[in-house]
């Protein structure tokens, strides 16, 4: 943390234990006799405790609704305003009221009781809960790839809490498996039809799947891994990525024992797309000693600039050299719904041989939600399967292909599914297809806003691909410094300050980086459909507000 953010809070008074009043314009007293009560007096354990159990759990709706608006409150501006009856809400319009974490240690009441707290506690500690949670769902939150709170995605995921199932049988989970098997089916269409009659799964998170894809190339060209282990493969095997592509990639290497001296990193050009030259280069330079290249993740989207990798040139060099072909399209993947944004971004993405797609990204489902997908059926069954005889027995009522959980390295799988297909049945493909041109559009807005104030706003890549944008923001004293690296060294530093600033006053979130050689630059991200052009242009305002003078 900055030293300007550290002095700032110095100067606060010491915190108090937060009660969660000041939390929402509702009510928040569940009634004397229901408040006093404790969990033995509502269901489960009162049987036919339903009057209760609704009071207490409508009370936490009602607070769940709260932070709803709270969620798509921009206030009337910035800052604390006046409620008009005198009172000022110093909440309306922000992301966040920051505290250090020793601070909010402080103010949460955080102790796990010998005894048990009542129902009235507990609906006090959903209030202080929500009160002091960073609102991604913000308009202003422009932070983290996934930014946004969808209304259908979220009742969805109520539900899938309360139904509360594990997706490895179609014997506990049979509505959501067979949602998962028509979901997974369209989304390997929309990859290519070449993708239709493959396979596919949800994995918790974009690193789980690629580390799904990985598993599954080596099982395909050395079957004898799984039962004879390290042994069975002759030599070193190689992977391959752009030096742009996400931490995950590498630590497949490091988990799968390659080491991460055989993920190879390839150059990538200005704009952070790998340059097919060099892997072809990097191919040969290993299999010259010996080596055995096995695999290239080509990223579509990178994590910083939004880049998309040439996947058409990257898979003739698979081809020629017979080797698996992943996409790391977690991020970039929901853009193959897009007719005017796909290509040529996406073209060629049907030769891949697996493709890793986060609906939690751009397409907005809620955390978390992430997909795996294979050309090849039977790959994932057959490299995972450890045929557990307690869950997956082949004499079951029902087609046992319905059990999923035998193709996954996991056991338990959370429901990630539900709160996809339900937000897919609220807009059809068609509202995902207008999503995306939205979030483009919105992104072009920013990035032609930014080029109308070049003194204050420096953009990274003039062009981006994606909904990512890169820019520094310069203070007054640097406008009239030309542009070059001694700039950049005193921006960089200068970057985190802002951001400090910007959490202090909680009206807005941009995440900064270095990139290689590059000092410190905010990366923005427009991935919720909710953020308007005047939030583009608050963004803009806020910067230059806190930022100016620095
Ligand atoms: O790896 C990342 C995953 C996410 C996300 O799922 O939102 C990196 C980022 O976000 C990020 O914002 O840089």
């Amino acid at each position: 943390m900055s030293r300007c953010a550290k002095e700032d809070s110095a100067k606060k008074p010491p915190p108090v234990k937060d009660d969660g009043k000041g939390f929402g314009n509702v009510d928040k007293e569940l009634s004397e006799a229901i408040g006093k009560l404790t969990y033995k007096d509502i269901l489960p354990l009162k049987e036919k405790g339903y009057e209760e159990t609704h009071e207490f759990l409508m009370k936490v709706i009602d607070l769940l609704f709260e932070y709803m608006k709270e969620t798509y409150d921009r206030g009337d501006g910035v800052g604390a305003k006046d409620e008009g009856k005198g009172k000022v809400n110093a909440r309306r319009g922000k992301i966040l009221e920051f505290l250090h974490p020793e601070e909010m240690s402080q103010v949460l009441d955080l102790e796990v009781p010998d005894k048990p707290k009542n129902l009235q506690q507990l609906v006090n500690d959903c209030a202080v809960t929500l009160k002091h949670s960073v609102k991604t769902g913000h308009p202003w939150f422009f932070n983290q790839l996934s930014c946004g709170l969808d209304i259908v995605s979220m009742a969805g995921e109520w539900l899938t809490a309360t139904a509360n199932t594990n997706m490895f049988t179609y014997e506990i989970a049979p509505v959501f498996i067979l949602m998962e098997n028509v979901v997974m089916k369209r989304m390997r269409e929309i990859i290519g039809s070449s993708f239709s009659n493959g396979d596919s799964i949800l994995a918790p998170g974009g690193s789980i799947s690629n580390l799904y894809a990985f598993l599954a190339a080596r099982h395909r060209m050395f079957p004898g891994y799984k039962e004879k282990g390290l042994h069975s493969i002759k030599g070193q095997l190689v992977m391959y990525t752009s030096d742009q592509c996400h931490y995950s990639v590498r630590s497949c290497a490091a988990v799968c024992g390659l080491g991460t001296d055989h993920c190879v990193e390839v150059p990538s050009d200005s704009r952070g797309r790998m340059i097919p030259s060099e892997l072809e280069r990097l191919i040969v330079e290993r299999k010259k000693r010996g080596d055995i290249p096995f695999f290239v993740n080509a990223t579509s989207g990178t994590t910083v600039l939004g880049a998309f990798d040439p996947i058409p040139e990257i898979a003739d060099i698979c081809q020629k050299y017979k080797l698996w072909l992943h996409v790391d399209a977690a991020w970039g993947g929901g853009l193959l719904f897009s007719k005017k944004y796909r290509h040529p971004r996406l073209t060629g993405i049907e030769r891949a041989d697996s493709v890793t797609w986060n609906p939690h990204k751009l397409m907005g489902t809620l955390l978390q939600c992430s997909t795996i997908h294979f050309k090849e059926d039977g790959l994932l069954i057959s490299c995972n399967q450890m045929s557990a005889e307690y869950l997956f027995m082949q004499d079951k009522l029902y087609d046992v292909q319905y059990d999923t959980g035998d193709k996954v390295i996991q056991c338990g799988r959370h429901n990630d599914i539900f709160k996809l297909w339900l937000m897919w049945r609220s807009k059809g493909t068609e509202g995902f297809e207008k999503q995306m041109d939205r979030l483009m559009e919105l992104s072009e807005y920013m990035v032609k806003r930014m080029k109308e104030s070049p003194d204050k706003f420096h953009l990274l890549l003039p062009e981006p691909e994606l909904v990512n944008v890169s820019f520094w923001y310069v203070p007054k004293r640097l406008r009239s410094m030309p542009h070059g690296p001694e700039k950049e060294k005193i921006l960089g530093k200068l970057t985190p300050v802002l951001k400090g600033r910007m959490m202090q006053a909680g009206t807005l979130m941009v995440g900064y980086q270095p990139l290689d050689e590059t000092p410190n630059f905010f990366r923005n991200i427009i991935s919720n459909p909710g953020v308007k052009e005047s939030d583009v242009d608050h963004l803009m305002a806020e910067l230059d507000r806190l930022g100016h003078d620095l």
